[in-house]
């Protein structure tokens, strides 16, 4: 097998998953076509997908890979994470273990301190650090790894955190690779497909880290990809057989400004194509407009996830929603009248739940289900 100069691996962390079969993580496939662009030799393996873990491991660790990328999809550092490195480290892997992802970027410091066979975690968006660490490694600039900006690690029993790197815009990012289309002979039936057009959230909800994740790159704390590269992703999909995916995107229509446009040129060039699609999205509450919806239904969309969270106006200001109760049955309303399937997001127990509140919440949302 052909040498590899870097592997990410999704170890399983599934016990409290929505979905019976594992989502593309499209974070792995985002840094992996980064990095090939910038000609690093890169493989993407999902425990999940694997006959035999050990074989997987023994073939990557037989590429001799500069570093080993653990995804962490939890928000707390998952105990298979860790035997996962453990096994990587016992069969003799001596490169670096480098963790990220949402949650490891925000409890870097309780990964370093309770696995000491992770070297680095990557905070926030890892194309930059990764790139970073691979050019050093093959200069064999070994020390100067420890200067590289939003990297995490352990110095002489202390979590030292180097700067953010900020420098890093998705507009003009490239299609996620996917090579494990070719590697996992069923992934068709056993993955469930995803596409990401757009990142961040203007929200502020208390309960929600996607702000605190992206603030601190820019200002503009949501961002759209190119609607041609979508567009061109669907097709590769569609190319391959993957009829139905989820858009991942937190508010899939975003901030305010140019939203109609965005969503008619996305229509529009989705209707060129003339394929038969079905996907789902999420968003807010204020953010339905029941135009958009019928564009976007005849062209697929079949399924909303949409935030409500309570139906107390308590509540709603407790954790900052910025939405009223009057904009979340309106926006049910708009999406059941025109037969879109529709799962709320809703926040029955909290560290504040009230009896009152229960009964508030119910007496509300019964009749709208
Ligand atoms: C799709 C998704 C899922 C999928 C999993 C998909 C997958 N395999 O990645 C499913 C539905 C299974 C899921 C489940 C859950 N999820 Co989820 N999920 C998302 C979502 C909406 C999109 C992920 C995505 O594709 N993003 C786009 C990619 C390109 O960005 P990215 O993942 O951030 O990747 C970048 C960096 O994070 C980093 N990176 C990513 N992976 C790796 C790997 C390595 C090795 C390195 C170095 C770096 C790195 O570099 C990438 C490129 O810049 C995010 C929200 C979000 N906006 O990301 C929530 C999110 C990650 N999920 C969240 C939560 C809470 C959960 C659940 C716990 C929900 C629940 N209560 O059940 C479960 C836990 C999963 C489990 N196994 O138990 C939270 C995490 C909060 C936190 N602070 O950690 C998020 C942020 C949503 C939120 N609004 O708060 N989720
Ligand atoms: S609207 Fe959704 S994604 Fe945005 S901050 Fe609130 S909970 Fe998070």
């Amino acid at each position: 097998m052909n040498s590899i100069d870097i592997a990410l691996i999704q170890p399983k962390q599934n016990e409290n998953a929505t979905f019976d079969k594992p989502i593309e993580n499209l974070g792995m496939g985002f840094l992996s076509s980064f990095l090939k662009n910038e000609g690093f030799k890169t493989d993407i393996v999902y425990e999940e997908l694997e006959k035999d873990l050990d074989v997987a491991l023994d073939q990557i660790i037989s590429r001799k890979p500069l570093v080993i990328g653990l995804a962490v999809i939890t928000y707390y550092y998952h105990i298979n994470i860790k035997q996962v490195a453990k096994k990587i480290r016992r069969k003799g892997y001596n490169g670096y273990i480098v963790v990220g992802g949402h949650g490891a970027s925000f409890f870097a410091d309780t990964i370093l301190e309770n696995d000491h066979n992770i070297d680095f975690v990557a905070v926030g968006l890892a194309e930059l650090p990764l790139k970073e660490i691979l050019v050093l490694c093959k200069k064999g600039r070994h020390s100067e790894i420890f200067n590289i900006d939003s990297l995490a690690y352990r110095k002489n029993n202390t979590i030292k955190h180097n700067p953010i790197n900020k420098s890093l815009s998705i507009k003009k990012t490239p299609m996620p690779d996917r090579c494990y289309l070719k590697k996992y002979d069923d992934v068709y039936e056993k993955m469930i497909f995803a596409i990401s057009a757009s990142r961040g959230c203007f929200g502020k909800c208390k309960f929600c880290s996607i702000g605190n994740f992206y603030r601190i790159y820019s200002n503009q704390i949501w961002e759209h990809r190119d609607i041609n590269m979508i567009i061109d992703e669907v097709v590769f999909l569609y190319n391959q057989n993957i009829r139905n995916f989820i858009f991942v995107d937190d508010e899939f229509f975003g901030n305010k400004d140019n939203t109609e446009l965005r969503i008619d040129e996305l229509c529009s060039k989705l209707k060129e194509k003339n394929m038969n699609i079905s996907f789902a999205i999420s968003c807010r509450v204020d953010s339905i407009n029941k135009n958009m919806l019928l564009k976007l239904k005849k062209v697929g969309l079949n399924h909303i996830f949409l935030g409500v969270e309570f139906f107390t106006k308590e509540e709603l200001q407790l954790y900052n929603k910025q939405t009223t109760i009057i904009d979340s049955v309106q926006a049910i309303k708009t999406i059941k009248s025109i037969g879109l399937s529709l799962q709320c997001g809703f926040i029955m127990f909290h560290p504040y739940t009230s009896l009152i509140n229960i009964k508030k919440n119910l007496e509300m949302s019964m009749p709208l289900t």
